[in-house]
């Protein structure tokens, strides 16, 4: 990455980002919305990509595409090489042991289904718990519950605090019980931001020989993630919300458990002999991707890799922080306004409600402004459930937005209260 100009530059021992440079790396920023500057704030749902990532996905199409794996001649091997290149970094990304524990999916939803169906429909029996936590997105409720109804096995939920944070007596309870085959939680909570302390609760869940799986679809972008220090079993995520393109995600697992784990898919490229009689499985990773996958799309999140790696997640989140901190106290100045989500340890994101005024509304006035936020229930309708609330507002930062952005999205907000008052 020696060729890339420097996007940071280090003043008094502090990083701090080239705001202006990051920006224009990003063509989709530079448009106006409604005749006002595009002031992007969905991050959470989905970021934009750097010229990096769709030049890399552009070049593969444009010069060097062929299917994977399987082809003697020249396009198809470069097209391999660059594809298993993208392993080799989400595995240096992760601190994965090896790189047959990193499995590429569509993302973060189909890498919980992979877990849900292979390793719990091989080893979840009627009368089993499944642990998950009352902020989980439906991608990590549905397959369990699926799962449930299959086998009869029973799901439990963590409960969590007003502020947004998970009770961890009540989580030691649940693990209790010897009935619980797995526990499956998010790193980061979409709809309140709050980061759980999954350390501690990997370590409980180990220490009763319950196998983790970790949601990390909002912290891979946000936090160092090492899957060996955590020591979790599985660790799922997406390309979409990491700079990446949209259709890729990854599932990473120990090595052990997934070789002892049946297949997901059958097809092309996760055999080594098929027989109408019998077929034998390729080895990991391979078993765990039938057919051909999205391969331009893995080597545009290889591309995004590269150019997070060139920023830091240090300094990323740093600046995110800052945001952070001058939403959060722009937007309490504002009356009537409730943030939900107040947990000590947050990420850059602020989801809230404006008394009598729904936050569909909201996010369509300012969208008039050019301001896009994301109003709904985020795909957590249980965190709507524990507060009572049909939907939230949500703005959520990335590492190109300013503080004239937030000041642009408080600004809006008491626009929205003078229009309704
Ligand atoms: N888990 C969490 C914590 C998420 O935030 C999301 C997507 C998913 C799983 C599913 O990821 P996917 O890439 O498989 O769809 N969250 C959001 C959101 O907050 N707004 O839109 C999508």
């Amino acid at each position: 990455m020696s060729a890339l100009p420097p996007l940071t530059t280090a003043s008094a021992g502090n990083t701090k980002l080239d705001l202006t440079r990051i920006r224009a790396e990003f063509p989709i920023l530079r448009q106006r919305i409604h005749g006002k500057p595009l002031v992007y704030l969905d991050n959470a749902a989905s970021v934009q990509k750097p010229n990096a990532v769709i030049d890399a996905i552009s070049d593969c199409y444009r010069n060097y595409y062929a299917n994977i794996h399987r082809g003697v001649h020249l396009l198809s091997e470069r097209s391999t090489i660059a594809y298993e290149g993208t392993r080799e970094k989400v595995r240096a990304l992760l601190n994965a042991a090896s790189i047959r524990e990193i499995i590429f999916t569509r993302g973060t939803t189909e890498s919980i289904n992979l877990v849900a169906s292979s390793f719990g429909g091989s080893t979840i029996k009627i009368g089993d718990e499944i642990v998950i936590t009352g902020m989980e997105h439906h991608s990590n409720i549905v397959p369990w519950q699926l799962l449930c109804e299959r086998t009869g096995a029973v799901l439990k939920v963590v409960p969590f605090s007003d502020a947004g944070e998970l009770i961890l007596e009540e989580y030691q309870r649940l693990l209790n019980s010897g009935r619980v085959k797995l526990a499956a939680f998010v790193h980061i909570s979409n709809a309140l931001g709050t980061i759980n302390p999954v350390n501690t609760m990997i370590d409980l869940a180990r220490a009763r020989g319950i196998p983790t799986l970790i949601d990390g679809a909002q912290a891979v972008a946000h936090l160092t993630v090492d899957v060996r220090a955590l020591n979790c079993d599985f660790y799922a995520f997406s390309g979409h919300k990491l700079y990446g393109p949209s259709g890729v995600g990854v599932l990473y697992g120990k090595q052990a458990l997934l070789e002892a784990m049946p297949p997901y898919q059958g097809g092309g490229d996760m055999i080594s002999v098929v027989t109408f009689e019998k077929t034998e499985y390729a080895d990991l990773p391979n078993k765990f991707e039938a057919g051909t996958p999205n391969i331009a799309g893995v080597i545009g999140l290889g591309a995004a890799l590269d150019w997070l790696n060139h920023l830091g997640l240090d300094a990323v989140a740093a600046h995110e922080q800052q945001l952070l901190e001058d939403a959060t106290a722009q937007l309490l100045a504002i009356p009537g306004l409730s943030i939900m989500g107040t947990a000590r340890d947050k990420t850059a994101l602020v989801a809230f409600t404006l008394h009598g005024i729904h936050p569909h509304d909201i996010g369509t006035i300012l969208d008039r402004e050019g301001i896009a936020i994301r109003a709904g229930h985020h795909c957590a309708q249980p965190v709507m459930q524990r507060y009572g609330v049909p939907a939230t507002a949500r703005a959520s930062f990335a590492v190109y937005n300013t503080r004239d952005e937030v000041e642009a999205l408080v600004k809006s907000i008491w626009k929205v209260k003078e229009l309704f008052a």
